[in-house]
């Protein structure tokens, strides 16, 4: 993102905006992550060129999409609030929940319109992005194949009536125009879905006609040397920013309890309605889940989706405790070891 571009473009608010005082207002200069490498964050600054940050302990707290405040040297400061976040499990054990993206304002979940088409599918990936706190749009790829769109898009629609669904053809841009509410100046938008739904050639054809966004970045190394890096955050043409980060991909189900249950309202709403209060809508008697099912309100498909995903995000969840567990009884093992060294050398 070389272009110069004021606050608001970089998706700059209110909400931010009331984190700060006057005094920190005057005097520090607000910036957004829009590549994170292993040794260094690439940021966006107000109507300035790229800043980069060399990466330390407080740096890979931040994510991609993040803001931050810094000094007139461009010394990290301060980390903003986020108002939405995707997190995944990590791979390696060291840390344990990894960040991927903050402050999404969309999240386009992507589903082509073939035999691909999964409704479990789309619900989990409901789930990981309400969960995120961040507004999903359901974008059904390949209309141009498909002779019964109108079927699909009621299908999504009993998901729950106020989603919102597009259908396309994602390789071209009339066709995508129905996408354009959401990228509008100052909205960051995102991508999820399985592969060959076809995500990239969305990513495409939205940075089409974008300026800045094939060419690679360079940053300045401390030698004066140019590297190329891949950023993550890229200005659309329509004013967004569109957010393409790998980490996307494998997103996982961790403490997103909420988010299913926001997925799957009308279960949640009538579980409130069982004879007993940890009724798991199985047998019991007085159950109004089952009910529903019986009386055709609610699809048995809804109810098994809903309890698979529950299971999956409290596996996850325990295994993230138990690494978190570890992590600190290791901490106290080598605090201990650390003083009885010093006990030792000091005697
Ligand atoms: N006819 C048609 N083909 C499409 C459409 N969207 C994607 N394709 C094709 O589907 C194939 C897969 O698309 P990609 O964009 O690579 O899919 P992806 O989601 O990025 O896949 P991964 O990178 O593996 O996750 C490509 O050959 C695209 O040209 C569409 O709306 N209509
Ligand atoms: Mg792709
Ligand atoms: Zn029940």
């Amino acid at each position: 993102m070389s272009k110069l571009i004021s606050l608001s473009q970089m998706g700059w608010t209110a909400f931010f905006q009331q984190q700060l005082s006057l005094e920190q207002w005057e005097n520090l200069k607000p910036g957004r992550v829009i590549a994170q490498h292993r040794a260094h964050l690439e940021i966006i600054c107000e109507k300035s060129s790229n800043i980069t940050l060399t990466m330390n302990n407080e740096l890979s707290a931040l994510t991609v999409g993040d803001w931050l405040l810094m000094d007139e040297n461009h010394r990290f400061i301060q980390a903003l609030d986020r108002f939405s976040l995707f997190s995944r499990k990590s791979a390696g054990s060291k840390v344990a929940l990894q960040l991927i993206a903050a402050n999404v304002n969309t999240a386009f979940i992507v589903c082509s319109l073939d035999h691909n088409f999964n409704l479990s599918r789309i619900e989990r990936y409901l789930a990981l992005v309400n969960g995120a706190d961040v507004e999903p749009v359901i974008v059904l790829t390949k209309a141009d194949c498909c002779d019964d769109v109108g079927v699909y898009v009621d299908l999504i629609r009993s998901l729950g009536t106020t989603l919102m669904v597009e259908a396309v053809d994602a390789r071209s841009s009339i066709s995508i125009e129905a996408l354009k509410d959401w990228c509008a100046v100052g909205q960051t938008v995102a991508f999820i879905g399985s592969s060959g739904v076809g995500k990239s050639t969305l990513v495409n054809t939205l940075l089409n006609g974008s300026i800045q966004t094939t060419s690679p970045s360079r940053s300045d190394d401390s030698r004066g040397r140019h590297t190329t890096t891949s950023r993550s955050l890229h200005l659309m043409a329509s004013g967004g920013l569109l957010l393409d980060t790998p980490g996307m991909r494998e997103l996982q189900l961790v403490t997103c309890e909420q988010g299913i249950e926001n997925t799957f309202t009308e279960i949640s709403t009538l579980a409130v309605h069982c004879q007993f209060s940890n009724c798991q809508h199985k047998s019991e008697p007085g159950c109004a889940v089952k009910n529903a099912i019986v009386c055709g309100d609610v699809e048995q498909r809804r109810l098994t989706n809903y309890d698979k995903l529950l299971n999956e995000q409290a596996r996850n969840n325990a295994t993230l405790a138990e690494t978190r567990s570890k992590e600190r009884n290791l901490g106290r093992f080598y605090r201990h070891v650390q003083s009885e060294s010093k006990q030792r050398k000091g005697k």
